[in-house]
């Protein structure tokens, strides 16, 4: 299925349009029809002469109902521009152009309708020309009449061209439907409507709405019952569960939109003489949502500089590269400009200075997770997924993305803050994890030990400066070469440890194998289980590349080692915090 939006000044023959095309009224409303006005959205459908289905949104062309029309095209890909022969272009064509420019539609077809009363050519050749300059430059031309049926058939095949040349967005993106209609069916429950741009929704599927958990108990799409639908289509949803849902709200896939009233925004002008430089309250259109909004300028608005941080009157599901349309609610409704929303979790301005500092970032940022990382330095994936930025790259630590410049930093900082940390307390042997996360002021314990790295080592759970050489601890000689032997027969299979039999052979018995891990030559997880210094770090980083949570066996597997050191290795890293035991089986890394 297609979803196409009209649009164009009321009265140009949009609903008649429509009307023609699918056999259906899309004015529904009684008011409607006594006035022969479009208030309220409407929605057709029909097939077009390749079998395809395609669905049309009808939208009010009057500029009282800016914000409706709005709500329509918001979540629509494409769009019939309709422009009457008799009467060619008009204020509110070009308002539904700017808007359409502003949201970065640039599918569409361009009918001059009403062809029946006066010359189509020249409307159609102004038309197309300002389409044309407005980014919908591939749109075809076509005159029509909604009232003798003239050109129709022509319309329905480049409908068909329109529809092949539409995107297929992806099924797997997460799912935001942006409600434009919600009711109560006796007997059914509340039920919602919306255009659903991209995704898949199945009966039984658990959304949010608002924040909280709600669950599809059926649907429909065109009038007819549907198990699971797949964006572009229009889908009507009923939900489970004690809900108020309105227009405006959306129904998203959990935990994969951030809610934000606080973004960071850039802002360009829907048209040069629009930047409005006093600007302190806007609405903020997206999807078929409009919300109220503060603005707050980062240095003077211009053509130049879009840098601006704006408090929506509500939260909103985005993601990092959505555009707000912006309305100035005085005065004539028309759009100001289009904001690309670029940080849905700014931070703070306190400082002197902060505002021009964030703004030379913003003119900088882009909306990808490497931008989203230079400003917030380390993200989870699941932040960044919800931020609309998945992560690319390599991780820092599983779970973990960071800024490589500020990773650098932490690194290059770790051997002095361990140093200094040795310097005040020369008999503790090595600085905690803990003390290292405190200190650095990082959220996770295992982010500092992936940030360990020779001449640094991880002994027993805590950060040790300078190189473990075994020897070099005041080891007695043999015992020192000894150590040295076993951890090269160790380097291939660092999780092998040796079995009783070759600790004799190389002569490390009890008291001189508790020598050499007081010495922090060797790492002892369990009576007779001797690994190499650092094991557990290795270990850890290992562990945290697998599915969480995971088995014992899949540990071993991805250690290859024994069970008779797995077992052991994996309780001496829960005692350390780098993993944790859940049940019987299953641990997880932390
Ligand atoms: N003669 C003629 N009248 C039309 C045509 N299309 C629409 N109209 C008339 O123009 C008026 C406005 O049409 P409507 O579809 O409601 O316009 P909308 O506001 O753009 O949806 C109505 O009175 C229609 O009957 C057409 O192709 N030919
Ligand atoms: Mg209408």
């Amino acid at each position: 299925m297609h979803v196409i939006a009209t649009a164009g000044h009321v009265d140009h023959g949009k609903s008649t349009l429509v009307r023609a095309l699918t056999g259906m009224d899309p004015d529904r409303l009684a008011e409607e029809r006594r006035r022969g006005l479009t208030i309220e959205l409407g929605y057709a459908w029909t097939a077009l002469p390749s079998g395809e289905r395609v669905a049309f949104v009808d939208v009010p062309g009057h500029e009282r109902f800016l914000g409706t029309m709005l709500a329509g095209v918001g979540p629509v890909p494409a769009v019939m521009f309709v422009v009457a022969a008799d009467a060619g272009w008009m204020p509110q064509s070009e308002e539904h152009l700017v808007a359409l420019r502003t949201l970065g539609v640039r599918l569409g077809l361009l009918a001059v309708t009403r062809a029946d009363l006066a010359d189509p050519a020249s409307a159609l050749e102004d038309a197309r020309a300002r389409l044309a300059a407005a980014g919908l430059d591939e749109a075809e031309a076509l005159a029509v009449s909604g009232r003798t049926g003239e050109g129709l058939d022509e319309l329905r095949a480049a409908l068909d061209r329109l529809a092949t040349a539409l995107p297929t967005p992806s099924p797997e993106a997460p799912v935001r439907l942006w409600i434009d209609r919600a009711f109560t069916v006796r007997g059914t429950g509340t039920v919602v409507t919306g255009t659903l741009p991209a995704g898949r929704v199945a009966i039984g599927d658990e959304l949010e709405l608002n924040g909280e958990r709600v669950r599809v108990r059926g649907m429909e799409s065109l009038k007819e019952p549907v198990t699971t639908v797949t964006g572009v289509a229009r889908v009507a949803v009923n939900l489970r569960g004690r809900v108020s849902p309105e227009r405006g709200q959306a129904l998203v896939t959990p935990d994969a939109w951030y809610p934000a009233d606080l973004v960071d925004v850039w802002v360009s002008p829907a048209q040069p003489d629009r930047i409005a430089e006093a600007w302190t309250w806007v609405v903020a259109h997206i999807g078929s949502a409009a919300v109220a909004c503060r603005v707050r300028p980062l240095g003077p608005l211009s053509v130049d500089n879009g840098a601006a941080r704006l408090h929506l009157a509500r939260p909103l599901p985005l993601h990092v590269g959505d555009v707000l349309l912006l309305r100035d609610p005085g005065g004539v409704p028309r759009v100001t400009a289009g904001a690309t929303v670029l940080d849905v979790r700014p931070p703070e301005l306190r400082r002197r200075g902060a505002a021009r500092d964030r703004a030379s970032v913003l003119a900088d940022a882009t909306a990808d997770a490497a931008s989203l990382l230079r400003t917030h330095l380390l993200l989870r994936d699941s932040e960044l997924v919800a931020m609309g930025c998945p992560p690319r790259g390599p991780a820092v630590l599983a779970g973990w993305h960071a800024d490589p410049e500020h990773w650098a930093g932490l690194s290059a900082r770790l051997p002095e803050v361990v140093r200094r940390h040795a310097a005040r307390d020369p008999l503790e042997p090595g600085m905690p994890l803990e003390a290292a996360r405190h200190e650095l002021g990082l959220p996770d314990r295992g982010l500092v030990a992936a940030l360990v790295r020779p001449p640094l080592a991880l002994v027993n759970g805590r950060i040790v400066a300078g190189p473990v050489v075994a020897g070099r601890a005041g080891l007695p000689a043999p015992v020192a070469l000894a150590v040295r032997r076993l951890i090269a027969e160790l380097a291939d299979s660092p999780f092998l440890a040796p079995e009783a039999g070759r600790l004799a052979e190389l002569g490390l018995g009890p008291r001189e194998l508790a020598a050499a891990v007081r010495a922090g030559a060797l790492l002892r997880v369990a009576d007779g289980v001797v690994l190499p210094p650092g094991a557990d770090a290795r270990a850890a980083a290992l562990l945290a590349a697998l599915p969480q949570p995971f088995t014992v066996s899949q540990a071993r597997t991805a250690l290859r080692t024994s069970r008779r050191v797995a077992v052991p290795l994996l309780e001496h890293l829960d005692r350390e915090g780098l993993t944790e035991r859940l049940d019987e089986i299953h641990r997880r890394f932390r």
